[in-house]
């Protein structure tokens, strides 16, 4: 019997769809959508994932879909850390979603069956330490956000006065923080004799295994130097992630809910690009990612360093001068002439000098990248990229500005990100209105931006002085200085618009 019922209306092309996406309805889905070619039954959990949002969902969790049918052993338990949306979207369709791929043809949908179940950490914490302690176990991955990292930005060392790390300091076996989780995980299996874990940390962070390294064993080795020692040992490899996730949005919802002839709760709504690179380092094995697209290679850093300060260093400066510039989508951004010759430029003249890549066309990465930004069918918001700039600047475009400022070459375009970037957390825009400004130190900078109030001067002073995301060497260096403050005092004069179109010559 098929539960699939449609209704139409006097509109046909309005169908209304009354079954979830479940195990069940999967057989009666609507056709040539791909769903899993693997027996769903017999897949057993490998890897826990801290972290169950859309980028997880349209990245490892495919890789991992590619390889089930090979080896069953490495199902994926997510799990949520601060909210249990995606637990409540995913648990009555078996872990099951779509992810839609967009381009100018289409979208594509494909049912993702490597999520076998979820769980929120707040509700369930001692289940999931118990998970991540139990031997199956032998990777625990991470997509928790920069903030979720609980460090200084500017050095990448763990912020012992954070909130949630004094919390989790007090009270060790039930934390709230990702580090504090492994920290936890990791003493449970030392406990029972159970070999480490290895950590994957799938964030935007440079150096990303290294960084989660250096947290994790410091917290462990704060809570008991033994601990420490131990946690000395675990692997933790680097990796350089890609692939463009917009959130989804209700409109997407109906959308794939009409292409795949199923209600799915939380779509996944990506890009053609995929690119994944890994730090070849599990001792306790891994999945072959090699077989579905991953390169493994012995050194992540360059790759990290083209990524973050060509793609995201791009992305966070039209984030900021497009959203202030009155554009809502990266894609309309690079509609405006003005934005791609500076976007062009700052990848072109002044990222790409600072990286180290042999055999790779950084010219051609450029080329795709500019052409990535351009698809009309990916509804990237700039506000959305332009959240938790304090956690993304150092790495996005204060690292290559320092490169660029101990060779004595130019920094005018990167300087125009930064300034755009403290124009926007002022939390006013161009025409006077409210900015919703999200980021962890969103109080402390519209303070500062208050007591400034149009003296661009006071703004960067009391911006630079913010040492997690400054350090303690570029607000007072005189070139960085000129080229920021010249640029703010362009943008509140003349305005953004005006501003670039100087800098494009
Ligand atoms: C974006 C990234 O939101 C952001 O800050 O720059 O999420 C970007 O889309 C990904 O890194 C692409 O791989």
């Amino acid at each position: 019997m098929s539960i699939f019922h449609t209704r139409l209306t006097h509109d046909p092309a309005e169908i209304i769809v009354t079954q979830r996406l479940t195990q069940k309805s999967l057989a009666t889905l609507a056709k040539g959508i791909a769903v899993p070619g693997y027996d769903r039954g017999k897949v057993t959990p490998g890897i826990v994932h801290l972290g169950i949002g859309a980028f997880h969902r349209a990245h490892m969790a495919v890789y991992v879909d590619d390889l089930l049918a090979d080896d069953p052993s490495w199902g994926i338990v997510g799990a949520s850390l601060r909210r249990p949306d995606t637990k409540e979207a995913l648990e009555p369709q078996d872990g099951l979603y779509t992810i839609a791929v967009r381009d100018a043809a289409g979208a594509h949908p494909r049912v993702i069956g490597a999520i076998l179940s979820v769980m929120d950490a707040n509700t369930q914490r001692d289940e999931l330490l118990t998970l991540m302690a139990d031997p199956a176990i032998r990777i625990v991955s991470l997509t928790v956000t920069e903030k979720g990292y609980c460090h200084d930005p500017a050095t990448g060392e763990l912020d012992q006065k954070h909130p949630d790390i004094v919390h989790d300091l007090a009270n060790p076996s039930a934390p709230k923080s990702a580090p504090g989780m492994l920290v936890e995980a990791l003493a449970r299996r030392k406990a029972s004799g159970v070999a480490p874990f290895t950590v994957m940390s799938c964030d935007n962070l440079p150096s990303n295994g290294e960084t989660a390294k250096r947290i994790v064993t410091t917290l462990a080795a704060l809570r008991d130097a033994e601990l420490g020692e131990w946690v000395e040992s675990v692997a933790f490899p680097s990796t350089m992630v890609d692939r463009i996730v917009p959130s989804t949005t209700d409109a997407d919802r109906e959308e794939v809910t009409k292409l795949i002839g199923a209600e799915d709760a939380w779509p996944i709504m990506t890009e053609p690009f995929t690119q994944w690179v890994i730090e070849d380092k599990f001792p306790a094995g891994r999945p072959a990612f090699e077989k579905v697209g991953a390169q493994l290679v012995a050194d992540v850093e360059p790759y990290e360093h083209m990524k973050l300060r060509m793609l995201n260093g791009s992305h966070s400066t039209m984030a900021y001068a497009g959203y202030l510039g009155g554009y809502d989508y990266i894609a309309e951004v690079m509609g405006d002439d003005d934005y791609v010759t500076l976007i062009h430029g700052l990848m072109t003249e002044e990222a790409m000098p600072t990286l180290h890549m042999p055999g790779v066309d950084l010219g051609a990465y450029r080329d795709e990248l500019l052409e990535r930004f351009r698809n009309p069918a990916l509804k990237h918001r700039t506000w959305q990229i332009a959240m938790d700039g304090s956690q993304k600047l150092p790495q996005r475009l204060l690292g290559t500005i320092r490169d660029r400022l101990k060779a004595g070459l130019g920094i005018e375009r990167l300087a125009l990100g930064v300034a755009a970037w403290m124009r926007y957390v002022t939390g006013v825009d161009e025409e006077g209105d409210e900015i919703d400004v999200r980021d962890p130190h969103a109080l402390k900078m519209m303070a500062i931006a208050a007591d400034a109030g149009d003296d661009a001067e006071a703004l960067y002073e009391g911006l630079v002085s913010i040492s997690e995301i400054f350090g303690d060497d570029l607000g007072g260096n005189a070139v960085f200085r000129t080229a920021v403050l010249g640029h703010l005092n362009s943008m509140f004069d003349e305005g953004i618009h005006a501003t670039i179109a100087k800098v494009a010559g």
